[in-house]
């Protein structure tokens, strides 16, 4: 292939994969396509007294998928340049001088973070904390859970996708845009705040120093390579290792002003800017600047995502009821607007446990009965969620003086075409939908352009998706009252 075959390994909360991507030209304009090597489900194990997640079974598939994507490549005489890596953002394993996985990770859904807020803020205090790292309060966010380790000496915390690159290469080295999920991390400097570490008791070389998406890590451990079959001297190049940093590089924008959903177990709703926002009113909002590529601000919020319905249909599941989504979408769709409408964003709904009790209970909350039919509780789901990003889409507009004429949504929720339009009608803006796997596609194409496949910056990236991808356009129609948006 003229323009490189690279290795995009994602995993998300619910599922991960090993890609391979191919950027063409045939002479007119690049192009990126993906196979599909390997899939795996992902899921939170309650084991060991915790929310863990099974970090020995995710790096075998891992491991699979290369061997697998290095055998799809040589069977058209092609070899794989580079392998990037990205994952959910904030979860950490402890790793040992000897390089020792000291227990499997715990998920950021394990409640016993919770529980150290109050005593972190009573170290340092939120507005001070959210001067200096920008980062929205999320109950998990990485500096409380490390204030739950008992003993952190000699010990080094590798993020998720940071763990999965130092086992396959033996390099220790912290992506920038997933540090920027840490609480520990400038957003301003682009640097680790090294001035909290002290105060929270934190050891200072707790996280290895920061690596840039597009920059080097290593080559593979002679076992690896012999384990997967990959030549040695294949390299792991850092990507936007945060999931939603390889997203936002890959939404199709054509212009500037546009906000995005990255759709999935989150919905990770804002803006791409060029500066964080650290102003006490963006705080109160409880927005966000973390990093993105090529060192853009991500600044957004995390609202409820696809989480809702997929514990939903989990529950549903252990009873009985396994319809095809689209089945239940159009059982939705089917519904009145104006439906009840909950929270999406309560931290209530943060642990696993039966969802559809919970969304009925939040409804009643709010005085509203919602019936017990799966439709009734998935387009309330629905209308919550596409009233969440309205509302967050408005307040990212306002706090950070922009305006946008577009939102993209990308990711696996991209494919709800009911919630697609309800976001067009809730934001009274057009929605483009595409691609489903944006995550992968960011991954390749910063992998890309260190091998000098492009060369300029992300509106070329995004040119090379949008030329590879069939988008849809959802536009507001007007199908809810004004009354209901919002
Ligand atoms: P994550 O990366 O957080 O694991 P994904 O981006 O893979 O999440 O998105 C998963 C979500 O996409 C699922 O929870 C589901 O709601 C949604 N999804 C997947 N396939 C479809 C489909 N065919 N139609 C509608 N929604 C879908
Ligand atoms: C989405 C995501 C999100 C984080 C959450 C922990 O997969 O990375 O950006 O806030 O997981």
């Amino acid at each position: 292939v003229d323009g490189g075959v690279f290795a995009a390994v994602d995993i998300g909360a619910s599922s991960g994969r090993v890609i391979l991507g191919r950027i063409s030209t045939d002479g007119g304009p690049a192009r990126a396509t993906l196979d599909v090597v390997h899939r795996f489900p992902n899921a939170v194990v309650q084991s060991d007294g915790g929310l863990r997640w099974d970090f020995d079974a995710l790096f075998a598939e891992v491991l699979t998928g290369l061997a697998a994507a290095g055998k799809a490549a040589a069977e058209r005489g092609d070899t794989i340049t580079s392998i990037g890596i990205d994952t959910w953002a904030v979860d950490y394993g402890l790793v040992t001088k000897g390089g020792e996985l000291t227990a499997q990770p715990y998920s950021y859904r394990d409640e016993r973070s919770r529980a150290a807020v109050a005593g972190v803020h009573g170290k340092l205090d939120p507005a001070r904390l959210y001067g200096t790292t920008g980062l929205q309060f999320l109950q998990f966010n990485t500096l409380y859970q490390l204030a739950t380790e008992p003993d952190l000496d000699g010990l080094q915390a590798l993020l998720i996708p940071d763990l999965i690159a130092f086992m396959l290469t033996g390099q220790r080295r912290t992506e920038a845009t997933n540090a920027s999920t840490t609480g520990l991390f400038d957003a301003v400097a682009g640097e680790w705040a090294s001035e909290l570490f002290g105060p929270l008791g934190l050891p200072k070389d707790l996280f290895p120093p920061l690596i840039q998406p597009g920059e080097t890590l290593g080559t593979l451990l002679p076992g690896i390579a012999e384990r997967t079959g990959l030549p040695q001297d294949t390299k792991v190049v850092a990507v936007g290792s945060h999931d939603t940093a390889s997203a936002v590089a890959a939404v199709p924008a054509e212009q500037e002003n546009f906000a995005y959903i990255s759709s999935g177990t989150w919905s990770l709703v804002g803006l791409e800017l060029h500066h964080p926002v650290l102003t006490e009113a963006s705080r109160a909002a409880n927005f966000t600047n973390e990093r993105g590529v090529d060192g853009t601000t991500r600044y957004l919020r995390n609202v409820g995502g696809l989480w809702l319905l997929s514990e939903c249909q989990r529950t549903w599941a252990d009873e009985g009821y396994r319809p095809a989504i689209g089945e239940l979408l159009d059982a939705a769709a089917a519904l009145p607007p104006g439906g009840p409408r909950i929270n999406p964003d309560d931290p209530a709904f943060i642990a696993p446990d039966n969802m559809p009790d919970r969304i009925r209970a939040a409804a009643r909350n709010t005085g509203a009965v919602l019936p017990a039919e799966p439709a009734a509780v998935v387009r309330c789901i629905l209308d919550s969620l596409a009233a969440g990003y309205a509302r967050t889409i408005a307040d990212a507009e306002r706090l950070a003086g922009v305006a946008v004429g577009v939102v993209h949504i990308v990711g696996g929720g991209s494919q709800n075409g009911l919630l697609c339009q309800l976001t067009a009608e809730a934001t009274g803006k057009p929605v483009i939908a595409g691609p489903v796997e944006a995550t992968a596609l960011g991954n390749v194409l910063v992998q890309a352009r260190a091998a000098g496949v492009a060369t300029g910056g992300l509106p070329e990236l995004r040119r090379i998706v949008g030329a590879g991808t069939s988008l849809r356009r959802y536009e507001p129609l007007g199908l809810i009252s004004n009354a209901a948006r919002n």
